[in-house]
């Protein structure tokens, strides 16, 4: 198995983090997002969507999608579990990784690729408009996170889990890319 991944980028280091939490490792290759590696024919005949990360099996199947490959990484190594153990728990996760994903990770992402200069480089037409709408809920979303956490240890419970992982990873890139949170989270 091989990951490709793409350094700091938020979903790769999702991927990243995961694995660490497992404890395993996968052989990784780098590809350069600002030279658009990850666009060449050679990787779009891998990964046609034109993202990291994507893991290459070995007998050549793909799976690309953060979640997904999360989840087959899951059922092959077991310990720790970071979707669920019982039907609850599964639902509970999967609710506040779905809320954290389109609510927050997301909204990060566009703030980021619309108004930062190093962005221009993948997304092409920057709409800053769009941009400081999505840096405003991003932050506005930052609310709900305070208030799960004031009652919780983590997002989805009692234990570290994927959707703990998707917060994290939003939260630091909200910070890194000078789109400053000004609210205090107590995940970080
Ligand atoms: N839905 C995909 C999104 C992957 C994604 O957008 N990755 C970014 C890096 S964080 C990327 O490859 N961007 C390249 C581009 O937009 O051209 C996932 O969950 O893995």
């Amino acid at each position: 198995m091989k990951i490709y991944d793409g350094g700091r980028a938020p979903n790769p280091r999702r991927v990243q983090i995961f694995l660490k939490e497992k404890g395993i490792e996968i052989e990784t290759q780098q590809l350069d997002l600002n030279t658009h590696e990850y666009r060449s024919q050679e990787m779009l005949a891998r990964n046609p969507t034109a993202t990291v990360p994507f893991l290459e099996l070995d007998d050549g199947t793909v799976i690309s999608e953060t979640i997904a490959i999360c989840r087959y990484i899951e059922e092959l190594h077991l310990e720790p579990n970071m979707f669920g153990n019982t039907s609850l728990e599964r639902a509970t996760i999967e609710m506040w990784s779905r809320r954290i994903e389109f609510d927050f990770f997301l909204r990060v992402a566009h703030s980021f690729r619309h108004l930062h200069p190093a962005a221009e480089v993948l997304e092409g037409e920057q709409i800053p408009d769009w941009g400081r709408k999505n840096q405003k809920l991003a932050i506005e979303y930052l609310d709900i996170l305070d208030a799960q956490l004031a009652h919780n240890q983590f997002i989805a419970g009692d234990r570290f889990c994927v959707a703990d992982i998707t917060a994290i990873v939003a939260i630091q890139f909200l910070n890194q890319h000078g789109l400053r949170c000004r609210k205090k989270v107590c995940l970080i």
